[in-house]
């Protein structure tokens, strides 16, 4: 992996606002541990589900541009988030955890062990904390029968849309300067995004039309009433829509203003009524640091500047880490 650049590794060292409070409370030592990055929307997806789920996890900031010998120990790829957890060693393991390094990596006993990549992590908690009456309703939708895997296999084609369609052109816009990207427009990006985040809404707006005929709950989100792990994989971005608004002006994200959407005025009234709940929702303003910051942090990405992972893949058009 190319080493990130000094712009990555001096960004701000801590969380602010209510992600700062959240990150406090959850400073102690605890076995469930998150390596995560204030700033990071990846981490925010991971850092969401664990406080809508109310589980007990030590929050731990680290800047993962600095590629620390004991962090690449956890995670090779070097990313953040990255969740170390707590699992019995299988019998007749006399390993103590999958690194060999016992004393920075076990508790009570329990072997650590590294997971990583957001949508991972997030299955894992769901599925790990599943006790309804204790971490409340599940992320997906669970069962056995054939209905229930169709719906959680249809939730996951949906969470790959955002993350190979939507968070990919997030960035290409975001990091398309005149004077650098000669291949493709603003325009181009623009359209790229809201063409994905609009196919995303239109798939919104067949649920709701599906739960209408089964007369079952309305909604705002994917699965209706329900809160999912499609709604968390976007959310992230969402939020950091007006980074684009803030850095590629005039036009912006370019998302019409209500009574202006032309064609698309009910996809955008859609859109308007999810991201209101977005906005409204505890476990996810509380994982939310103050404006300024992520504007101070993203100029590295607005002016094409930075060497993360995510960052060079986007320059040079490959998938993303
Ligand atoms: N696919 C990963 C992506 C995680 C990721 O790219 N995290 C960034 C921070 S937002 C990171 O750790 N970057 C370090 C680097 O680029 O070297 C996931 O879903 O968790």
């Amino acid at each position: 992996m190319a080493p990130p650049n000094e712009v990555d590794k001096t960004i701000h060292d801590k969380a602010t606002g209510d992600a700062y409070e959240t990150a406090t409370r959850h400073e102690a030592e605890k076995s469930l541990k998150l390596y995560a990055g204030w700033f990071c929307p990846f981490v925010q997806r991971t850092w969401i589900t664990l406080e809508e789920k109310k589980i007990d996890y030590q929050y731990i900031e680290i800047n993962p541009y600095h590629k620390d010998p004991d962090f690449l120990k956890l995670n090779p790829r070097g990313l953040v988030p990255t969740l170390a957890v707590p699992i019995p060693a299988p019998k007749g393991d006399t390993h103590p955890t999958s690194n060999g390094d016992s004393k920075a990596s076990s508790t009570q006993g329990r072997p650590l062990r590294p997971l990583y990549e957001s949508i991972v992590i997030a299955e894992y908690l769901d599925e790990h904390f599943a006790d309804a009456s204790k971490y409340g309703p599940r992320l997906l939708p669970e069962g056995d029968d054939e209905l229930a895997a169709y719906e959680r296999a249809r939730c996951r084609l949906w969470i790959d849309h955002i993350s190979s369609r939507i968070v990919p052109a997030f960035y290409r816009f975001l990091q398309h300067t005149p004077e650098k990207n000669s291949q493709y427009t603003i325009d181009d990006a623009r359209s790229a995004l809201l063409g994905a985040i609009k196919t995303f809404v239109e798939q919104l707006i067949e649920m709701d039309s599906e739960r209408d005929s089964l007369s079952s709950s309305p909604g705002p989100w994917f699965l209706g009433g329900r809160f999912s792990l499609v709604d968390i994989t976007l959310i992230p971005w969402a939020l950091r829509l007006f980074l684009i608004d803030h850095y590629k002006k005039p036009d912006g994200v370019g998302i019409p203003e209500p009574g202006k959407g032309g064609n698309d005025e009910e996809i955008w009234n859609r859109w308007r009524t999810w991201f209101a709940e977005v906005q409204k929702r505890d476990s996810i303003m509380s994982t939310l640091s103050k404006r300024d910051r992520y504007i101070e942090v993203y100029k590295r990405y607005a002016e094409d500047e930075t060497g993360s992972q995510v960052g060079q893949a986007t320059r040079g058009g490959s998938s993303l880490p």
